[in-house]
């Protein structure tokens, strides 16, 4: 495992990173300028990190402004052949990047292949975008007038990003903000700083040749030294941030205190709908790879399912099949499909959530406790289901809990299942299985009373999102878009520029001030 991380981080030319110590020094847990990167998989530290002071933050935040004020002046599609370039760099070191995140967070060695191609896709996504940031003409009122709104760069932009998807997240928001002229102040999450390192550093070696140093920077910290200061920080007029409710809320607080701008991309709660007529054998691996995929910690997964009565019972014997024949085990194998859950609290929190629920009258039907992996101490968990009572009532099924748990509920009317599916705090991702079209459609209303998320699929899961459309969701899941459609608009400033060419001044609203 180390090896694979420390092969992945030679090949990438970044083993001597100045953050980065590869031999965990003894001293490290008492060091406050360290953060221990701990093998989800073995429990073993594999790395320490140096973190930020006061001083080496405002050093970078200055430079960021710097860069920014150069940056902006470089013309858009000449940006968008600078992402072009670190795209390239990204698909030349797909393998390796996988690998540190293989070996950082756990995730399987597929997924994380697929996280690193949303990254390569987004920066291809983003070289087109270079030459599309456009503006609308309007008709002016008065004769002799022009209007038009143009794109602005907006500033350094403030990226705080999650474990889960520590390198794409992270992209989603550096591309765009690269072509739309602004640079890129990110703050990773400390359970993922190495694939941070490395991302960082091979974007930034590209844009140094092209002479561009600066665009994307680095900040490490915890919330108290680094983290409060960075939404306080008025040089960053976006915080675009990824993780928790809890977390959202202290950022779009403190960011809206200042009147700046954040995107927030926060928890989901995501639920798929089951429908008599449904294609059961589809439904179910769908739903297999949204429940268990990322061993449950996708902010997409699917933590909820919402099925008819009539094919309840077929559905579940399906997907318990499949479910005692997934591979758990170490992520960097091939076969494996689980790996492990990110720490030791996540594995409390799921414990947790299973006895919960069980107090709650729920029932376990699979999985419900800790895995053992024959040699490797990481914290591996059962995917597990567990069926609601009869009357649908189960509290803890409201919360998102970071794991691989299902929670079942019924229903006999469609209408009861979109309410039920609408009715928990979160609102990012959703979808429904049917053959027929005046149901999904139904689920998709145009009047808005179908699903309440930012993301609605009919006969496929609710994770798996492509990059080309705008990610993110309502409510408690904070409103944010990134990624694909216009989520570009967020990185920039909108103008109105009106021009009169007429020789003559004319008040708008016919107004006379003679
Ligand atoms: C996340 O979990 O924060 O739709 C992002 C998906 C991925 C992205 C997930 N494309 O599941």
């Amino acid at each position: 495992m180390a090896h694979d991380l420390h092969a992945a981080l030679t090949s990438l030319g970044i083993h001597n990173h100045h953050r980065l110590l590869l031999n965990v020094p003894a001293n490290a847990s008492s060091d406050a300028s360290l953060a221990i990167v701990t093998s989800p998989t073995t429990n073993a530290p594999i790395a320490a990190v140096r973190l930020d002071d006061e001083k080496s933050y405002e050093e970078t935040l200055a430079r960021s402004a710097a860069a920014f004020k150069k940056w902006r002046e470089v013309p858009a599609p000449v940006r968008g052949q600078v992402v072009r370039a670190i795209g390239d760099e990204f698909r030349t070191h797909k393998d390796a990047l996988a690998a540190i995140i293989t070996a950082e967070v756990g995730k399987i060695t597929s997924e994380a292949r697929g996280e690193v191609q949303e990254t390569i896709d987004i920066a291809d996504f983003a070289v087109g975008l270079s030459r599309q940031l456009y503006g609308l003409t309007m008709p002016s009122e008065r004769p002799g007038h022009s209007m038009r709104e143009q794109w602005l760069p907006l500033g350094p932009v403030g990226v705080i990003s999650a474990f889960n998807f520590p390198n794409a997240v992270w992209a989603w928001n550096a591309m765009l903000a690269a072509v739309c002229g602004d640079t890129v102040v990110w703050k990773p999450s400390l359970l993922a700083p190495i694939i941070a390192i490395a991302s960082n550093t091979l974007a930034q070696r590209v844009a140094s040749r092209f002479g561009h140093e600066d665009l994307f920077t680095l900040v490490m910290g915890t919330d108290q030294l680094i983290g409060e200061r960075f939404i306080a920080d008025k040089r960053l007029p976006l915080i675009s941030t990824t993780g928790s409710c809890r977390m959202g809320r202290r950022v779009g607080e403190v960011v809206s205190k200042r009147l700046g701008r954040s995107l927030l991309e926060l928890g989901g709660n995501n639920a798929a709908i089951v429908h008599e007529d449904a294609d059961l054998d589809l439904a179910a691996r769908a739903i297999v790879f949204a429940a268990v995929g990322t061993c449950g910690q996708r902010c997409t997964t699917t933590r909820r399912l919402i099925a008819h009565e009539s094919i309840v019972d077929q559905l579940l014997a399906k997907l318990s099949k499949t479910y005692q024949s997934v591979r758990i085990g170490d992520p960097a194998r091939e076969g494996t499909l689980v790996g492990p859950l990110v720490n030791a609290r996540a594995v409390e929190g799921f414990e947790h959530a299973i006895a919960s629920a069980k107090q709650q009258g729920g029932t376990v039907l699979v999985g419900g406790g800790r895995a053992s992996v024959a040699g490797l101490s990481g914290h591996f968990v059962q995917p597990t289901i567990i069926r609601a009572p009869a009357n649908n009532q189960l509290p803890i099924a409201r919360e998102e809990t970071f794991a691989p748990i299902l929670y079942v509920f019924t229903y006999r009317d469609i209408e009861d299942a979109i309410a039920m599916q609408n009715g928990v705090d979160q609102g990012l991702s959703s979808c429904i299985f049917t053959r027929h079209a005046g149901i999904a459609e139904r689920f998709l209303s145009p009047a808005g009373s179908g699903s309440d998320c930012g993301i609605a699929n009919v006969n496929l899961g609710t994770s798996g999102a492509e990059i080309g459309g705008a990610f993110g969701g309502e409510k408690d899941t904070g409103g944010g878009r990134e990624s694909g459609s216009d989520s570009w608009k967020a990185y920039m400033r909108r103008q109105t520029c009106t021009i009169n060419f007429s020789g003559k001044l004319e008040l708008a609203q016919g107004i006379k001030f003679e």
